[in-house]
């Protein structure tokens, strides 16, 4: 019996994909065909995959050209296939030519000729119309978002917007943007959502301009710097059904959210202790070390570790206290934040002008967590224990500036209306980091008085 293999996403599945198990199962007597997981998708590179893994499963089996369905999630899976079903030819579309060759020793590789002018890519995009996104600001940050956000589907940068046109002019020159201006009226008519990157005090008013445009809003950190504020904007974007996002890249990358999941299935038992740092040497006469900007090292870097307290221990904390040494402006150049909760605590580190492990520490009953420095891009961790044998370790792939799992999560918010449930981070969430930095602030404005 002559076996073949192939494999694929078979997202949206069409004609070329027809054509092609159709051609893979003529090839030899058993077809086996490997359906990639989302997972191995995404670390590969192929985002945005429309129908779930049993969808696609669903409809390889409803072609009658399988004889069996394999899951593919990982790297290397190939050769130990080909090996262990005892496969006489891999086959795969002419667009992998060369790709797949190392399995020649194994056995036979034929590229079998691509369908023309049908792809799953084409087909998503004619279901999707394409979010045309502004940028409000033309900062470092502004800078580091447009490479990274061209690897999103679904998603454009039309415009940017800054009240100083030079500012505004030389970003969209750099970027080929078809709009760059001073003037709001025309930048908020070109776009459908926008990305708020302008200094932390502008945000707040930017967002319900935005909202009441209609405009779904991605909004850097810290939104905004009330809780009240948050409250507002959050409710505002609830009643206009728009998306409001905040954009801490952290809780949207994969790395995070398996943290997140190691963490809360009791691997280390019941969670007493989360200890979070960030610092970031920062020269003296940038927008950070400016009083009236609200600069400070709480301000510009504590949502971070906020957001990993809060995720694994929630909004609920009784107790806040703050201790920061500051430069003879009032900023902060370091401060420690301690959060009490009913039963557990934790500490926050943030520093613009003292430099420290910027790593993250979870304690448990059973043993502990730890996520290595930089813990906010979020790429590989360790379960310990007393039992150093238990001990495990665990590496997820963290793609460029991390900016493209914030857009990427934008994108399907806005695409699925509102029918999508914003786990990664909720309002609740944000409007509560929004309280702990009011909280910081307040207590700021009344020492130095
Ligand atoms: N295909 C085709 N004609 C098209 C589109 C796709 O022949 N118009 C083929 C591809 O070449 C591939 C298969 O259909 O062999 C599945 O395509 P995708 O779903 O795009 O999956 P792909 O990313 O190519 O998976 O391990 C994963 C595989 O290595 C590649």
């Amino acid at each position: 019996m002559k076996k073949v293999i192939t494999y694929g996403t078979f997202d949206l599945l069409h004609n070329g994909h027809y054509n092609l198990l159709q051609r893979a199962k003529a090839l030899g007597d058993y077809l086996i065909v490997g359906v990639t997981t989302e997972q191995f998708d995404e670390y590969r590179g192929k985002v945005n995959i429309n129908d779930s893994l049993m969808a696609r499963i669903e409809n390889i089996r409803q072609t009658g050209f399988a004889d069996e369905i394999i899951v593919e999630d990982h790297m290397g899976q190939k050769v130990e296939d080909v090996q262990k079903y005892g496969i006489d030819i891999f086959t795969c579309g002419s667009d992998w030519v060369g790709e797949f060759d190392f399995l020649k020793p194994l056995c036979e590789v034929i590229y079998l000729e691509r369908t023309k002018d049908v792809s799953s890519t084409i087909l998503r995009e004619k279901n999707r119309k394409i979010i045309k996104l502004g940028i409000i600001g033309s900062g470092r940050i502004a800078k580091r978002f447009v490479p990274e956000s061209k690897s999103v589907a679904g998603i454009n940068i039309e415009a940017v917007y800054n009240p100083n046109f030079e500012s505004a002019r030389e970003f969209g020159e750099r970027f080929e943007l078809d709009t760059y201006t001073d003037d709001w009226d025309l930048f908020i008519k070109k776009i459908d959502a926008v990305y708020i990157a302008s200094p932390h005090n502008t945000h707040y008013e930017y967002i319900k301009s935005a909202l009441n445009a209609g405009k779904h809003v991605l909004c850097e950190k810290p939104m905004v710097l009330k809780k009240s504020h948050a409250e507002e904007v959050f409710a505002l974007a609830k009643k206009q059904r728009l998306v409001l996002m905040e954009a801490i890249k952290t809780a949207y990358a994969p790395g995070f959210l398996k943290l997140l999941s190691i963490a809360k299935i009791g691997s280390i038992g019941k969670i007493y202790d989360v200890e979070a740092c960030f610092t970031k040497l920062t020269n003296s006469n940038t927008r950070e070390f400016k009083p009236e900007e609200n600069g400070g090292s709480f301000t510009e870097l504590a949502s971070y570790p906020l957001l990993a307290i809060i995720k694994l221990l929630g909004k609920d904390y009784e107790d806040l206290r703050f201790d920061s040494f500051t430069d003879k402006n009032g900023i902060d150049i370091y401060t420690k934040a301690h959060l009490k909760y009913k039963d557990s605590i934790a500490t926050i580190k943030v520093g613009l002008g003292v430099k420290s492990e910027g790593q993250l520490i979870i304690s448990g009953s059973h043993g502990y967590i730890i996520v290595e420095a930089p813990w906010w891009k979020t790429e590989s961790f360790e379960t310990r224990y007393e039992d150093r044998s238990k001990n495990d370790k665990f590496f997820i792939k963290f793609r460029g500036e991390g900016l493209q799992y914030e857009v990427n999560e934008f994108v399907s918010m806005i695409n699925a209306g509102n029918e999508k449930n914003q786990f990664k981070l909720t309002a609740g969430e944000s409007i509560t980091i929004a309280g702990v930095i009011e909280s910081f602030l307040d207590n700021r404005t009344a020492s130095r008085d």
